[in-house]
């Protein structure tokens, strides 16, 4: 599938130049959104970006092989909830991946929805909300991953 080519040149107009971001997925975390998260988080650090991926609740050990999870802010505990609502008050731009709504977030939902950043959707399930800049969303795809794997 292609996407649309005004979309794609706005990502990266938005790319151009190292910015601060930070990427969102869903709770209880599975492996795509931990996979698609991290992976995207690697590519983007290649680009100059400095990049924190958050996840509402932590997610289970028998994910932990995915390379790194070490570095996952979890917004679940007080000290958790402080980095994260520092990382994302200070965002330029925020990757919310693999959900279709700020409410499955819950509290974290809130702040998201308040966010300054430029709000980016990547996701592949049905009835996104309309809460983001650009949303890349087709719900053809058995996976978030699977948007890193095409065009
Ligand atoms: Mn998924």
């Amino acid at each position: 599938m292609k996407f649309d080519s005004g979309k794609i040149e706005q990502l990266k107009n938005w790319l151009q130049i190292p910015k601060q971001v930070v990427i969102v997925t869903h709770p209880r975390p599975d492996g795509d959104a931990l996979g698609s998260s991290l992976g995207f988080k690697m590519y983007l650090e290649k680009l100059q970006h400095t990049v924190t991926f958050i996840t509402p609740t932590d997610y289970t050990r028998n994910l932990s092989w995915i390379p790194g999870t070490e570095h996952i802010l979890t917004y679940e505990s007080n000290l958790g909830k402080k980095m994260c609502e520092a990382k994302l008050a200070s965002a330029d731009l925020l990757f919310c991946l693999d959900f279709n709504a700020v409410s499955r977030l819950e509290d974290l939902g809130v702040f998201i929805a308040s966010s300054k950043a430029c709000k980016v959707v990547i996701d592949h399930h049905q009835q996104p909300e309309d809460f983001a800049e650009l949303l890349f969303s087709n719900t053809a795809y058995c996976a978030t991953a699977e948007f890193f794997s095409v065009q």
